[in-house]
């Protein structure tokens, strides 16, 4: 499943390059381009998915190995342990401008709770 205007289904073809991260059947991680933090990598499933709740209704186990990406990640990255944000930005007014599901990892910094 890909949207030929999908700028991240174009990377996921090799159309555009990345830095890939980590890559399995189904997932790919790739630095952002415009990173926030020390580490800032891209975890997306191959197949297309316009945002989080979409990917999820229609495919819960290929969420379930984006969220073991992410993890596998900040493992590989080395802040697993001294702590990393997990961040879909989901809908046009959250803040999404690439309409392909992904998860912002970010490590390396402190951020102040979102929630705080
Ligand atoms: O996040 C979209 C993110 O995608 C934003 O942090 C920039 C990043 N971006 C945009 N184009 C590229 C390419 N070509 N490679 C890597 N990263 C990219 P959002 O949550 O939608 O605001």
């Amino acid at each position: 499943m890909t949207d030929t205007d999908c700028i991240f289904c174009k990377i996921v073809a090799g159309d555009i390059p990345s830095t890939k991260v980590l890559e399995t059947e189904r997932v790919l991680a790739f630095r952002d381009l415009h990173p926030k933090a020390p580490t800032h990598v891209l975890v997306i499933p191959k197949d297309h998915y316009a945002n989080a709740a979409e990917l999820t209704a229609a495919d819960p186990q290929l969420a379930a190995a984006v969220l073991a990406g992410a993890t596998a990640v900040a493992e590989s990255e080395g802040i697993a342990e001294t702590g990393w944000n997990l961040l879909a930005n989901t809908g046009a007014e959250a803040g999404q401008t690439i309409f392909h599901v992904h998860f912002h990892v970010l490590g390396g910094k402190s951020f102040e709770p979102l929630l705080a």
